[in-house]
């Protein structure tokens, strides 16, 4: 199977296996990856998702470079609006997605993780966008998204000189949030997923969608949504949960009602 979903409580762990290929998104991997995006969307009982690689050594290398080599304009502009639905679908999931980059993320592989809500890397990541080394350019939203993560300035360099960071770099310019030894990566995520998912699930899609919306609009209209949507938050089951068990002094259950 290219895409393995795993359930692990309430957390969705998502490994995409192409060892032979360091991971790499051929399109019959790109629809697996679709597919599992679907899935583990559609399930309510998931409430956080981890997205990470098969093996020690890749998180994902990027798209099949041999698949793509004798790609025409009309196919190339196929397989990129592939790979970038799949970047939109992770972004519009009402969970959030961590990225446990556990090896090398380059090209589409670093936009994968680009799409999930916080990423976090193993010690011998290696994160880059080396398109421009191929003669062609990002295609799955990384002249769009890095920008807005690190600043236009970093990302015009990396995209620019196609250069790797490795972890301590990555984490330096904010592309990654922390960097663990390769055994505690994925145990680290999980443990994070965990806590968010003993939160609110509304309350988390509603954060999810306001910090994402927050990179498209000014700061009024941000607001101005903010406060609708933390209006609209006071008709859930789980803001009565949540704040009936503070004042009871206990912990809440949620039910993302
Ligand atoms: N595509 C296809 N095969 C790959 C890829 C890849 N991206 N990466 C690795 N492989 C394969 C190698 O060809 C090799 O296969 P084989 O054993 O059959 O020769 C196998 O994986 C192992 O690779 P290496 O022998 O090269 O292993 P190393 O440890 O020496 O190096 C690296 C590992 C550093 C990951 C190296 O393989 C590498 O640099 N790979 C390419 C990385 C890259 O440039 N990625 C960006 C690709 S472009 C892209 O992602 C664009 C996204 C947007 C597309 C939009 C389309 C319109």
């Amino acid at each position: 199977m290219a895409v393995r979903i795993e359930q692990n409580e309430s957390i969705a762990i998502v490994t995409m296996s192409r060892p032979e290929a360091f991971n790499a998104f051929n399109t019959e991997q790109l629809r697996s990856l679709r597919d599992a995006v679907a899935e583990v969307t559609a399930d309510r009982e998931v409430r956080a998702v981890v997205l990470t690689g098969e093996g020690r050594r890749a998180f994902a290398s990027g798209a099949d470079i041999k698949e793509m080599s004798t790609m025409r304009p009309s196919e190339g502009l196929v397989f990129g609006q592939l790979g970038q639905s799949v970047t939109a679908a992770i972004e519009a999931s009402p969970q959030p997605w961590i990225a446990a980059i556990n090896g090398y993320a380059l090209g589409g592989g670093c936009e994968m993780a680009l799409a999930c809500d916080i990423r976090l890397a193993s010690e011998n990541a290696v994160i880059g966008q080396p398109e421009v080394t191929l003669g062609i350019l990002p295609g799955w939203g990384a002249t769009q998204r890095l920008p807005r993560l690190i600043g236009a300035g970093l990302a015009s360099e990396l995209i620019l000189t196609g250069q790797r960071l490795n972890a301590d770099e990555a984490q330096r310019v904010g592309l990654v949030n922390a960097v663990y030894p390769q055994d505690d990566l994925l145990p680290k995520a999980i443990e994070m997923a965990k806590a968010i998912a003993a939160n609110a699930p509304l309350a988390i899609s509603a954060s999810k969608r306001a910090i994402l919306l927050s990179r498209d609009v000014d700061l009024t209209t941000g607001l101005a949504y903010e406060a609708q949507t933390f209006g609209l938050l006071f008709d859930s089951d789980d803001q009565k949960a949540g704040m009936t068990a503070f004042l009871e002094k206990r912990t809440a259950e949620f039910q993302g009602k």
